[in-house]
């Protein structure tokens, strides 16, 4: 329901081309927090593939003080927040415009176009911030060349940066001048306004030269706030091994003389992509092995990767318009999670990636896709653009693009990027050109084969459901699999037509052993014999006959997660256990075992005979005997990884759980989770104890994946031998762990030891959160860490949420800082079901509250808390009333953001 006066929705289907073109920016900042001077003096066109219209430039909270045309005045209108020019010359020659403006940076809480962070201008433009600086056509189909100069104060804003190069600067002479300085700075590339990008502060820069594979010198620089710099090694390396790595795997160079990354405390998301000035969120920059754990660490890596990978998928070639941003970023999700598998190296390092990336896409895109914000990878409408900054959009379309990597090969892949660079570079294109240069590169492939097909994954929304079955001829050693595709309805799709689905398949014998089989074609025609094959499922049903099939199989379904769907085969328990045990494919061993638990944990939720007493705790084993033995033999196994073995002891989580229930009761299900953990730990003791002494690690703290994995082992088992010692009195491990934490060399081993005490509940906590806090007093995001542990921590009967409410007057506590938000009260909402979901409803009143307190200050942090309550028609009663009451609470705010309206307003749609 849209109010008069309410913005509408933009369509896809409105898309039309630009009337007019920018050729050239010339801005000049004067540079001043509370009142920012900004001249713009464009060149701009007719675009004479479209009627004649009046250029409507894009504002947003300017103060306007003169427009000029050609050196002289002008009339002009305001519609809206827009700048009406309809007077311009006629005909096709170029327009000088010159548009002077102010702005206040000071009072910028949104944190999009130019704000001040601790004293230090940032911009963030995408997707619609430029247009918070100045009047524009702030749309990324508008390529334009920029020079910027910045002018301020010398001693309070002792850098100045913007993209590309510096061409000049120095001190500003004349009257009213003193103490001022300038630089100028020229981007060689042309680019779209979300790209523009200054910084101006009191910065110091880690430096390194390279020479690029051609020869080419480069400077590359981190900017941070002094006192910072020894924290920044990682990230200077992480970019080296970004820039070798496009240039070696795509043959896709640094196409800059310089190239900056700063960081800040204030941001609304992880960094940005800004030609030449990525800008990023502290917590994606700074790390020493005292303040980060091996997960910032390995966060980095990915962050610096994904933005310094934009350059090319991005910025070189960028989106026609805001419904194509999967083009950018799912492919570019795709090269960041290349990168980090390249990089870790082993099978194992790879494999460990690649199930924490589908970890990701199943626990919260899954559950986005069955949810009123599901929404194709190229959507059709938006209220909010910044809404759609997904995991549906990044994550999904990184498997849309890993589904076309998957058929047509790792080369083919590469001859479709060169295709794709070779047609477009320089052009702002949409999803359909990238599949069709991928597919082209390809012909004869089953992508070109079935291309228009395949695109489907780019318009339909919603999750595949593949149901297979399979039935053994053990006369004719034939084996037939039936695979059949379905998909639920989603908002504005009622009905979807068949995916193109890459499915790889092995089959094993019962005991564990790969056969290697014939798979027929179309045809009936026998391919090679191989352990492994790619089916791909296009119909609504299909069934695929191998040969040569020896004895009965167990298949081992949809290898190394080849598409992104919900898969459904009827295993035995035994043949899940033959699969964990055996599978040669890494990521369906460690889905064997998620299936197992899964089973136990669901089984257990829907028996009405499993009693929750009213401290929420089961007296009944839920923990069958084989489980807890094979857990037992993949902790003690001799050969596999220990980041391996934590993926696979650790059970589903709680949303995970609930998405596989029509619905849900979120106590019961905490409280079923919580119990399986609890007797693991206790049937497990001693193999944790074992884990523990034989994982610690005592040479020097290297961040790499061997290592990683180890600490991630140990802390795992501490956390369930501490959880134990709940169970059994005992004193000794929560004391080693007290112990480990007072004694750690790292941020990991520290945190984990911490977070041990914390969750199982042990009076030391107190005392070891109160010596976290004075030992990280000045870090601030040590600090989100301390903040995140306490609001995520383990809820046993209700403690939560009033621990949260004391943490929000801790003074420390900051709810304009994205960050130090996030970390108390998404840890809550979004991050710890168990105790955000209280039959008292007191959690969505809290929730409620903080949507609107937020609002008001920053609508992007705010949609984003506001999507807590996505699922609350699953909910049972007496969650899903309340939840509605406290949505629809929101939802009659008259005041609300674009952000919070679009998304409350959908989840209330029927
Ligand atoms: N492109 C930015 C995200 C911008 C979000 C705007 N609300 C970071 C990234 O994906 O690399
Ligand atoms: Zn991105």
């Amino acid at each position: 329901m849209l109010r008069e006066g309410q913005a509408k929705p933009t369509q896809r289907a409105d898309y039309q081309a630009p009337a007019w073109w920018i050729d050239t920016v010339d801005l000049t900042f004067d540079l001043d927090p509370a009142k920012t001077r900004v001249l713009n003096r464009m060149r701009v066109r007719r675009n004479p593939g479209v009627p004649a219209q009046a250029l409507r430039l894009d504002g947003d909270e300017l103060n306007l003080a003169r427009v000029m045309v050609n050196g002289g005045g002008t009339s002009f209108k305001m519609d809206g927040s827009a700048l009406v020019l309809e007077n311009l010359p006629a005909g096709e020659e170029p327009v000088e415009l010159e548009i002077f403006t102010t702005c206040s940076p000071v009072k910028n809480t949104k944190l999009m176009g130019l704000y001040v962070s601790e004293g230090t201008f940032f911009t963030q433009c995408e997707a619609e911030g430029f247009r918070r600086i100045t009047y524009f056509l702030d749309r990324p189909d508008v390529m334009a060349m920029y020079t910027v100069t910045l002018r301020a104060d010398k001693a309070q804003f002792p850098v100045l940066l913007s993209n590309g190069n510096l061409v000049d600067s120095g001190d500003l002479a004349g009257a009213g001048n003193e103490g001022r300085h300038f630089a100028k700075w020229v981007d060689p590339h042309r680019k779209p306004s979300y790209l523009f990008a200054l910084v101006a502060g009191q910065l110091v820069a880690r430096e390194q030269r390279i020479t690029s594979r051609a020869g080419k010198e480069h400077l590359l620089q981190v900017f941070v706030r002094p006192g910072d710099l020894e924290k920044t090694e990682h990230a200077m390396n992480s970019l080296m091994a970004s820039v070798a790595w496009d240039e070696a795997r795509f043959g896709l160079p640094l196409d800059l003389d310089r190239f900056m990354i700063v960081a800040t405390s204030d941001f609304n998301m992880g960094a940005m992509e800004n030609k030449g000035l990525n800008i990023f969120n502290t917590k994606y920059v700074l790390a020493n092995q005292a303040t980060a754990t091996d997960v910032d660490y390995a966060n980095i890596e990915s962050v610096v990767g994904h933005e310094y990978f934009h350059n090319w998928t991005g910025n070189r070639i960028t989106c026609r318009d805001w419904f194509q941003l999967s083009l950018k970023e799912g492919l570019t999700v795709f090269r960041d999670q290349e990168f980090s598998m390249d990089l870790a190296g082993t099978p194992s390092a790879r494999a460990v990636k690649r199930i924490e990336d589908v970890r990701v896409l199943r626990t919260v895109q899954f559950a986005e896709d069955a949810g009123p914000m599901a929404h194709p990878v190229r959507p059709d409408s938006y209220l909010e653009i910044n809404n759609f900054y997904t995991v549906t959009i990044y994550e999904k379309g990184a498997e849309v693009v890993r589904m076309m990597h998957t058929l047509v090969g790792r080369e083919g892949f590469a001859k479709g990027m060169a295709l794709y660079f070779e047609r477009h570079d320089g052009q702002a294109v949409t999803c359909d050109d990238f599949a069709q240069a991928i597919a082209d590169a390809n012909p004869g492939s089953e992508l070109s084969q079935r291309l228009e097909q395949f695109k489907r994954w780019y318009s339909q929304a919603g999750t595949p459901q593949v149901a297979a079955s399979g039935s053994y001829d053990a006369a004719a050693q034939t084996y037939t699999l039936t695979l059949r595709q379905s998909c639920a309805p989603t908002p504005g799709q009622p009905e979807k037509l068949p995916f193109v689905i890459p499915v790889e398949v092995g089959l094993l014998t019962e005991d564990g052993q790969a056969q290697t089989v014939q798979l027929l074609d179309a045809a009936g025609v026998a391919r090679s014999p191989a352990a492994s094959s790619l089916l791909v499922l296009s119909e609504a049903e299909q069934s695929f006959q191998f040969s040569n099939v020896a004895l009965e199989p167990v298949p081992s379904l949809l290898r190394g997660f080849t598409a992104p769907v919900a898969l459904h085969y009827d295993y035995s328990e035994d043949a899940l256990l033959t699969l964990l045990a055996q599978d040669s494919d890494a990521f369906n061993r460690w889905e064997a075992g998620q299936q197992l638990a899964q089973r136990i944990a669901l089984g257990a939720i829907n028996n009405p005979a499993v009693i929750v007493d009213a401290n929420g705790e089961i007296a009944e084993n839920l923990l069958p005997e084989r489980f807890a033995q094979a857990m037992r033999e993949v902790l003690r196994h001799p050969t596999l990884d220990a980041a391996y073995k934590e993926l696979v002891l650790t059970l589903p989580s709680e949303s995970y759980l609930s998405e596989q229930l029509e619905v849900v009761d979120p106590q019961r299900v905490h409280a079923v989770r919580e119990t399986l953990r609890q007797q693991l730990a206790a049937a497990l003791q001693g193999d944790w104890a074992w884990a523990w002494e034989n994982h610690r690690d005592s040479g020097a703290y290297r961040p790499d994946p061997v290592s990683s994995g180890r600490r991630a082992l140990t802390g795992m088992a501490l956390h369930m031998l501490c959880l134990d010692a709940r169970r059994s009195g005992d004193a000794v491990w929560p004391g080693r762990a007290y112990q480990a934490f007072k004694d750690a060399g790292n941020m990991t081993d520290r945190f984990n030891a911490l977070s041990a005490l914390v969750n199982s509940g042990h009076p030391l906590a107190n005392d070891a959160l109160a010596r976290f806090h004075a030992l990280f007093k000045g870090e601030a995001l040590v600090l989100d860490k301390w903040f995140a542990l306490q609001a995520g921590a383990t809820d046993r009967g209700g403690q939560i949420l009033p621990a949260v409410k004391q943490l929000m007057l801790h003074p420390d506590f900051q709810l304009q800082n994205p960050n130090r938000a996030r970390s108390v009260i998404f840890s809550f909402c979004n991050g710890n079901p168990g105790a955000f979901h209280r039959a008292d409803a007191g959690g969505y009143r809290f929730w409620c509250e903080r949507v609107l307190e937020l609002d008001a200050i920053n609508p992007q942090v705010a949609a984003r808390l506001a999507r807590a309550l996505d699922r609350w028609k699953k909910l049972a009663e007496p969650y899903r009333s309340a939840a509605r009451e406290a949505i629809a609470r929101v939802a009659a705010r008259p005041d609300l953001s674009n952000d919070v309206r679009e998304v409350v307003t959908r989840a209330l749609a029927d």
